[in-house]
C-alpha cells in the first residue's frame, strides 16, 4: 500500500494596476462639427467657372450649399447617389445640395461648360 501525497500550492499574485497618469479628461470643441453646413462659392463667368475642378472635404451627411453667381442661366450636376441636378439663373443662386450618405468622391459640374467645378471628398 502506497501513499501519494500531493501537495500543491497555487500561488496567485496580485499584480497591482500601475494606473497611468495620463489624463484624457481635457474635452474641449474645435468649433468645427460636422452638421455646419459646408459653403462653396461657386462663380460662372463665360466659359469660365470659379473654382475648377477643386477639392473639397465634406463630413458624411453634411449639408452642402452652393452659392452660384452666373452671368448665364444654368444646371449644375452632382453625381451622387442618388444624382441631383440643380438649376441656377442669371445673378445668384443659392443651391442646397441634399446630404450625402456615403463616402467617396463626388463630382459637382457643369454640363454645358464641361467641367468640374469641385469634387466632394466625402468622409
Ligand atoms: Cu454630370
Amino acid at each position: 500500500m502506497r501513499r501519494l501525497l500531493a501537495s500543491l500550492t497555487v500561488l496567485l499574485c496580485a499584480v497591482p494596476l500601475a494606473a497611468c497618469g495620463a489624463s484624457d479628461s481635457g474635452g474641449g470643441s474645435d468649433g468645427s462639427s460636422s452638421s455646419d453646413p459646408k459653403i462653396i462659392q461657386v462663380t460662372f463667368d463665360g466659359d469660365s467657372v470659379t473654382p475648377n475642378g477643386e477639392r473639397v472635404d465634406v463630413s458624411v451627411g453634411q449639408p452642402v450649399t452652393l452659392q452660384v453667381t452666373a452671368d448665364a442661366p444654368g444646371e449644375i450636376h452632382v453625381h451622387s447617389t442618388p444624382e441631383q441636378e440643380l438649376e441656377y439663373s442669371k445673378g445668384e443662386t443659392t443651391l442646397k445640395l441634399t446630404p450625402i450618405e456615403a463616402p467617396g468622391t463626388v463630382d459637382v459640374e457643369s454640363h454645358s461648360l464641361e467641367k468640374v467645378i469641385v469634387q466632394l471628398e466625402v468622409r
